[in-house]
């Protein structure tokens, strides 16, 4: 069965530490830097695709097979976790920091200056695809830390639908953060609209980060994310040197749900996650 921390209010998976009021304590007094540029989501929803397209954008185009925890530390278990803490110091890191976070707009970390704001990319799912991702990520996180879920699919995507999964409600994470989408220091995106046209998006956030890029750069890092790119460097998104292929790059397709969901599950769906975004403007595409 899961096992979560209740840290700000959030379902935080146990194994990301052993002590939750240390990490509030942390995640709280967290201090950003003016260059920081944090990649945030729901989980599942193109964290770690986003992650890649940033990391090269800052490096020229370029691969590499270091693990992406130190590339791109994660900012909720490496902050207090026994092991990740001992080998990163986010507190230290030089600058510009990149940093992985699942917080909600409420709970993420931010400057009291105004003036002195780090950046926020933000990516968001269709739910459909993104509950799914996510009972298979937790399945595999139960055989390797023993905190996840591993029951039925249809036991799950009940749990995903009551907000008791790790970070709770969709919903609420991606509306917390689509009434952001305008602030100047974020850039809101889609998983499908990434889909869709890659170097586009690849140009779109090098702007926002204000680093522009020629188009043959860009073209370059496009190719080298998608997900067959990807899994050419599939060394990089392993925690240890597993057999097993990284659960961050599993199908990475729109529309997977559709051999998931039955039409009731479909209907509750629809009448109770889609419903709640209806007077947002938030929509989604749930095939391409
Ligand atoms: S995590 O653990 O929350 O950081 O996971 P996250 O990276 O957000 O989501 C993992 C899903 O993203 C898919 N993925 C991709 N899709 C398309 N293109 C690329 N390059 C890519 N990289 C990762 C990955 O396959 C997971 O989705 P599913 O549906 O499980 O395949």
């Amino acid at each position: 069965s899961a096992k979560y921390w209740d840290i700000l209010g959030l379902y935080i998976p146990w194994s990301f530490t052993n002590d939750p009021a240390l990490l509030a304590d942390y995640i709280i007094n967290f201090e950003t830097r003016p260059d920081d540029v944090f990649v945030v989501s729901y989980p599942k929803s193109g964290t770690t695709w986003v992650q890649e397209i940033v990391w090269q954008i800052y490096n020229e185009g370029a691969v590499s097979s270091v693990k992406h925890v130190f590339r791109f530390p994660f900012l909720e278990p490496t902050a207090t976790h026994e092991e990740l803490a001992e080998l990163i110091d986010l507190k230290t890191l030089p600058s510009p920091r990149l940093i992985k976070s699942h917080l909600t707009y409420s709970t993420t970390p931010r400057s009291t200056n105004k003036d002195d704001q780090c950046k926020y990319i933000y990516v968001a799912r269709n739910p459909k695809d993104t509950a799914v991702s996510l009972f298979h990520f937790t399945e595999r996180l139960t055989k390797e830390t023993g905190s996840g879920y591993n029951g039925p699919w249809e036991f799950f995507a009940k749990l995903f639908i009551e907000g008791n999964v790790i970070y709770d409600f969709w919903n609420d994470h991606v509306i917390d953060w689509w009434k952001h989408k305008d602030d100047p220091n974020v850039l809101f995106l889609k998983y499908e609209d990434l889909h869709k046209d890659l170097p586009s998006h690849v140009r779109i956030i090098a702007k926002f980060l204000n680093k522009p890029l020629s188009d043959e750069l860009i073209s370059r890092i496009a190719e080298q994310c998608t997900l067959e790119g990807m899994k050419k460097n599939e060394i990089s998104y392993k925690w240890r040197d597993e057999k097993e292929s990284s659960p961050l790059l599993r199908t990475g397709v729109v529309g997977g749900w559709k051999s998931y969901f039955t039409p009731e599950l479909n209907d509750r769906f629809e009448k109770e996650v889609m419903a709640k975004l209806e007077a947002t403007g938030l929509e989604f595409d749930f095939e391409i």
